[in-house]
């Protein structure tokens, strides 16, 4: 069987959805850790946009994380991961679409990295940038609340697909802020899947392979070309 590689930075949060993804389906894998190159010639050789994940498998390379789990979802043995049925697999996409435009830019990309990413590097947090927000992510709460508030154990049944593997990177690291704490306790099914996803197998091996927390050296860069301005 050919090498899978996923290249990235540790932390990424789209680079664990596809790890998680890898480690669910039992794919044996190696990490590349691209910080060092990130945004060198060598880098956008393999992803034009500049980000990460990026999947090799074998002589195929791939980037863009939803293509990534859907191909390693396919192309693997292991338990399926995308439901059969043609309305659960298109509520699934629609979790999948949710991260990529609410869940991850306001958990992540405003507040996780104002709070930890660049307080870590020296840089001093913009309240604008939580302040906004802020709102936005209770609207997300309330929507997963409202999803799992049915006995459900994962977003889409008894069974984990991507919806689950997609949303949970966002909403551990927003876990980690202060907001996460004061906003969780206020969306008790939410806090069981939690517990369930964090309890489950797939990431607990995953997190047990995770290196100790470091800075993300090359987030410098994103307080020039990529912070959000109110
Ligand atoms: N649409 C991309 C988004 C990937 C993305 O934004 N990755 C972030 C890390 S979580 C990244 O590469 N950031 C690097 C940078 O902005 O310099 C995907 O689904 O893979």
């Amino acid at each position: 069987m050919p090498d899978v590689v996923v290249l990235g930075f540790p932390r990424s949060t789209f680079v664990h959805i596809a790890r998680m993804v890898l480690t669910h389906k039992q794919v044996p894998h190696t990490f590349r850790d691209l910080e060092p190159e990130m945004g060198s010639a060598a880098h956008l050789a393999l992803h034009p946009f500049n980000r990460v994940p990026i999947l090799q498998h074998g002589d195929f390379t791939l980037y863009e994380t939803s293509a990534i789990a859907a191909y390693v979802d396919e192309a693997f043995d292991g338990p399926a991961l995308q439901p059969k049925d043609l309305r659960a697999r298109a509520r699934m996409n629609q979790w999948i679409s949710a991260v990529n435009s609410y869940y991850y830019p306001y958990m992540i990309y405003h507040v996780s990295h104002e709070r930890r990413v660049f307080p870590e590097l020296g840089i001093a947090s913009d309240e604008k940038v939580v302040a906004h927000a802020l709102p936005k992510i209770e609207v997300g709460l309330a929507v997963l609340e409202r999803e799992l508030g049915h006995g459900k154990d994962y977003l889409l049944g008894s069974d984990p697909t991507l919806a689950d593997f997609y949303v949970l990177p966002s909403t551990y690291a927003f876990g980690l802020t202060k907001e996460g704490q004061s906003m969780y306790p206020k969306y008790p099914a939410f806090c069981r899947w939690r517990e369930r996803m964090e309890a489950h197998p797939t990431v607990r091996k995953f997190r047990a392979a995770l290196p100790p927390h470091a800075p993300i050296e090359h987030a410098r860069q994103w307080a020039v070309s990529h912070r959000p301005k109110y």
